[in-house]
């Protein structure tokens, strides 16, 4: 019984510091990263593709695709001609800081202003690893129904960021999205919510408008910092 603490926090700690080693080479790249999370199907890999032909002229992307296996969604991104690398997790239900140190060779972190890591669908284990991001942000899509806040609360305290996906589904489906709200701002009050389809792109401005920001002060405090 007392055994298993102590592995479970060495394990733990162990990607605390790994987190830390990426967190260090993405601030000397001046980069902005998010950490992606999200269950099977809920519109990580649209929302990107989205954000990569809304901001490609004026911000450089790059994604890290977290996958158990094949690289689809790696080859979904690449059709957009920026810069993207497939993690297979082999099997592990989350991304850790050991895999996106692995990744980091196969970028040019100097060429890009953002890195977006889309996580393996789940909406458990991807909040309890740091990978080294600035910050996690979650969607939820409406067909997975307003109670999850109730079902996955980590995920919603972890994250800044809460994308509520699909609205164009909500004539077909029984989601209250202002019960989904409340129960996720009763989890943490800080969250940063939009309502949004990646099918028809309605919504989707005042998240373009976030990643400009977040985007520009990096880049302000990295030029502050070297004055
Ligand atoms: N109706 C609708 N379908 C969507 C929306 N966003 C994504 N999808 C669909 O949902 C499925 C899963 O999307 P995907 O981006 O692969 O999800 P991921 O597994 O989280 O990366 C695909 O068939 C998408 O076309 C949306 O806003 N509305
Ligand atoms: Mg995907």
């Amino acid at each position: 019984m007392t055994v298993k603490v102590p592995v479970v926090r060495d394990i733990l700690e162990a990607n605390e510091q790994l987190a830390e080693d990426n967190r260090r080479v993405f601030r000397d790249a001046g980069l902005f990263v998010i950490n992606l999370m999200s269950g099977p199907g809920a519109g990580k890999t649209s929302l990107l593709e989205r954000t990569i032909d809304a901001l490609r002229e004026e911000i450089r992307i790059g994604v890290i695709e977290g996958d158990i296996q094949s690289s689809y969604d790696a080859e979904r991104i690449g059709q957009k001609g920026v810069q993207v690398v497939q993690l297979n997790t082999g099997g592990s239900c989350h991304l850790d800081g050991n895999m996106i140190k692995s990744s980091l060779q196969a970028l040019d972190l100097h060429q890009l202003d953002l890195l977006m890591v889309e996580n393996v669908g789940n909406l458990v284990c991807p909040a309890a690893f740091n990978l080294g991001e600035d910050m996690k942000a979650m969607l939820l899509s409406v067909a997975e129904g307003d109670d999850k806040p109730l079902k996955y609360p980590r995920m919603f305290q972890e994250s800044r960021v809460l994308i509520i996906n699909k609205i164009d589904l909500l004539p077909y489906v029984d989601c209250h999205v202002g019960k989904m709200r409340e129960r996720a701002l009763q989890l943490n009050a800080h969250l940063e919510i939009f309502e949004v389809s990646c099918r028809t792109g309605e919504g989707l401005s005042p998240w373009f408008d976030w990643l400009r920001r977040q985007v520009r002060d990096r880049k302000a405090e990295v030029d502050g910092t070297k004055t």
